[in-house]
């Protein structure tokens, strides 16, 4: 019964060998590995042999079976490298690309357009003493005017000058930071940064960015503020806008003002979007007194003027974007984020 074991091993890998296709492979298969195939015969036919002779016949039928299944596996593959074949004019799969975010975006269109009037982008910590938030900027302890900024206090140890720790409430921390830095004007600063206020509606998320600028030198008066408010309408939203100011209260600017620019949509007719013409985007004012002494710069030889936007405020009024709800911006909905 071996001779004829060793003549069904070299029949089968002859066959195997020279079969074509994927059917002729599968039909080889259940001749000899199937049920009914051949290696069970001689499984049956060994049942009737004894001793050791069974035992030498069992080892060489799986020996044959294993070289069978093995010649079946080597013949699929070769026939695959055969028949498999590659389309180069097929076009090439791009993998998923990413974009910056649009408020990532929106920082660096704004930072590009007073670079270009010679602003210096700076930033300031996020997390910063009572002292640069609201004391320097004219607002001492207990102050009422504390109230408008929805404060979050940081739980650690405070600085025996300059007070507790908080999350910035708004970019005008960076104020004295800079007189601090800079010491002798002229100041042209461009701070862009993250604030925090336990705020939460449409138009107000407890983390969002404003951008302040700056500006210290001799001779500096409200003519340059408006000059500079119109110059940033005109690059951000289009040749037709504009902006205007009205008479508003900030401790650390004295005159104080809102700023507002006129609408995208309606050029400051007045229309569905901004009912009014306008659209308020923050406040500004020529720098208080106290304030620059606070920052060592002498107020009799020096004057200033600072402004403060919502970078998502401004942003969303830009012409096409009609955005009436900004916390979608901070969702990790893909669908709406890809659209920018
Ligand atoms: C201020 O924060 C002043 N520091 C601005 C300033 C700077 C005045 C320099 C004078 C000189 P106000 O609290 O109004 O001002 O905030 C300014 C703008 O930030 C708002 O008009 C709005 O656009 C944006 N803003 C304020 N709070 C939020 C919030 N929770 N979510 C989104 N945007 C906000």
């Amino acid at each position: 019964m071996q001779e004829q074991i060793n003549n069904l091993k070299n029949e089968a890998i002859a066959l195997i060998t020279q079969a074509g296709s994927a059917n002729e492979l599968e039909e080889l298969r259940r001749t000899y590995l199937g049920r009914k195939g051949k290696i069970n015969e001689f499984v049956k036919l060994m049942a009737e042999a004894t001793g050791t002779e069974r035992a030498q016949l069992g080892k060489s039928i799986n020996e044959t079976k294993q070289v069978i299944v093995q010649a079946l596996t080597d013949q699929a593959e070769n026939y695959r490298q055969q028949t498999a074949w590659l389309d180069v004019t097929q076009p090439g799969k791009l993998p998923p690309m990413g974009h910056l975010h649009p408020i990532t975006q929106a920082i660096e269109e704004i930072t590009r357009i007073f670079e270009g009037i010679g602003f210096t982008r700076v930033r300031y910590p996020e997390i910063d003493y009572d002292w640069y938030v609201f004391t320097a900027l004219n607002m001492p302890p207990k102050h009422p005017a504390r109230d408008e900024w929805e404060t979050f206090f940081i739980d650690a140890s405070s600085h025996p000058s300059k007070g507790e720790l908080v999350l910035t409430t708004h970019t005008s921390n960076g104020q004295v930071r800079e007189m601090e830095r800079v010491k002798i004007p002229p100041i042209r600063m461009l701070n862009i940064g993250k604030c925090y206020r336990r705020q939460q509606d449409v138009t107000h998320t407890a983390m969002f960015h404003q951008f302040e600028g700056l500006v210290i030198d001799s001779g500096i008066t409200i003519q340059h503020l408006k000059g500079t408010l119109n110059y940033f309408a005109r690059k951000f939203y289009g040749p037709q806008a504009k902006s205007r100011i009205r008479p508003f209260m900030f401790k650390f600017t004295e005159p104080s003002f809102e700023v507002d620019f006129s609408c995208v949509h309606c050029n400051g007719e007045g229309c569905r979007f901004c009912k009014s013409g306008w659209h308020e985007v923050g406040g500004a004012g020529m720098v208080h007194p106290n304030v620059l002494k606070a920052g060592g710069i002498d107020p009799e030889k020096y004057t200033g003027f600072a402004f403060g936007w919502g970078v998502e405020r401004v942003y969303t009024l830009k012409p096409g974007l009609h955005l009436d709800d900004i916390r979608p911006l901070y969702s990790t909905n893909l669908e709406f984020l890809e659209q920018f």
